[in-house]
């Protein structure tokens, strides 16, 4: 297991420096954020970051995530262009050895909160969601209500879009996801590039958009679209574990037992109704996930790749992107590498 940490490159406010200091963590999960969607990831560009964490003594371990346009989701005509600016995308990493690449395959919004600072007893924030308090957000008005998504599209784009996906229910979502990854799987294998798909998160319709990777269902048919061991899956333990019919330690053997988990997000929610949530501190006994057990699913699967903590609270008057604070995530992965050295040693 590779103790990890997303940074957002150089405009991040918490620098490289920082993340070297917190103990155990050598991996870094990052992306270009100023690469327009569909266009290819120059290997020059992609280099030059790679180069800034290392100075920084740390390792590239994930990108995540480059974006996918609408217009592959969607399956529309001009998606084999994008396809393969994608696939330059993947090659260039494996020319520069990063090994994982994250990705999601959610229509227009990718994840979705109705509260971006939920006061909890301590006094810490959380993100969570309600779907009531989705249901009440009107986007014919734009997603100015639309927590943390308020500049992402112009009110006319938005319409648009929403209206292109009328015509896709998840059974052709999932067939453009399957026309999407029989063509990047193969560019992968020959990049040494392990592909892994984020949970939808929350893992349920929004919207009346079709979500589709949201079950142990749905990962199993996944990886069974192109049978490749560089088709997996990011196993986030906060999306997943949103819902109340995932069994996260059955889903980590089965998936890992297929050598298909490449990479873990390791956080915690508490379920608070049906389609409700908040996110939490990330010990087991603060929310619905049972962290213990996933890590030691984890362990027994033989899992070795990248694992990091995911959304924080933000605490001790912190204040920065929605579940990206510097001191929770922190405490994050420090608690997790507790789990894992705890559960190592005992197998001795
Ligand atoms: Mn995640």
């Amino acid at each position: 297991m590779i103790p990890s940490f997303r940074w957002f490159g150089p405009a991040d406010s918490i620098p490289l420096a920082y993340i070297r200091q917190i103990p155990g963590v050598t991996g870094v999960v990052s992306a270009l954020y100023d690469v327009p969607v569909g266009d290819a990831w120059s290997r020059a560009r992609l280099g030059t970051l790679k180069a800034q964490i290392e100075d920084a003594g740390l390792c590239f371990a994930v990108v995540e995530s480059i974006p996918v346009h609408e217009d592959i989701k969607l399956g529309r005509p001009g998606r084999d262009r994008l396809i393969g600016h994608y696939s330059a995308s993947i090659a260039s990493m494996g020319e520069l050895g990063i090994p994982v690449l994250c990705y999601n395959f959610m229509p227009v919004f990718d994840w979705t909160r109705t509260d971006l600072a939920l006061r909890l007893p301590d006094g810490s924030t959380a993100l969570a969601y309600d779907d009531r308090a989705l249901a009440a957000i009107d986007l014919s008005r734009g997603t100015g209500e639309l927590p943390g998504w308020a500049t992402a599209y112009r009110p006319a784009d938005l319409q648009a879009l929403l209206a292109a996906y009328r015509d896709v229910d998840a059974e052709r979502f999932w067939d453009n996801l399957a026309y999407f990854l029989e063509r990047v799987v193969p560019v992968a294998e020959q990049a040494g590039v392990r592909l892994a798909i984020h949970p939808d998160d929350p893992p349920w319709p929004i919207f009346g958009l079709p979500r589709i990777i949201t079950n142990a269902r749905a990962l199993e048919r996944l990886v069974t679209l192109v049978d490749s061991a560089a088709n997996g899956v990011t196993f986030c333990t906060g999306s997943l574990g949103a819902s109340p019919e995932n069994d996260l330690p059955a889903m980590v053997r089965r998936l890992g037992g297929l050598g298909r988990i490449h990479f873990a997000h390791c956080r915690n929610v508490r379920i608070t109704g049906e389609r409700g949530f908040h996110e939490t501190a990330h010990p087991s006994s603060y929310g619905s996930v049972d962290l213990f057990e996933v890590l030691r699913a984890l362990r027994d699967v033989g899992f070795t790749g990248p694992m990091r903590p995911d959304h924080g609270r933000m605490i001790w008057g912190e204040t920065g992107r929605p579940g990206y604070g510097l001191y929770d995530r922190a405490l994050g992965v420090t608690y997790l590498q507790g789990l894992w050295e705890a559960l190592s040693r005992s197998e001795r």
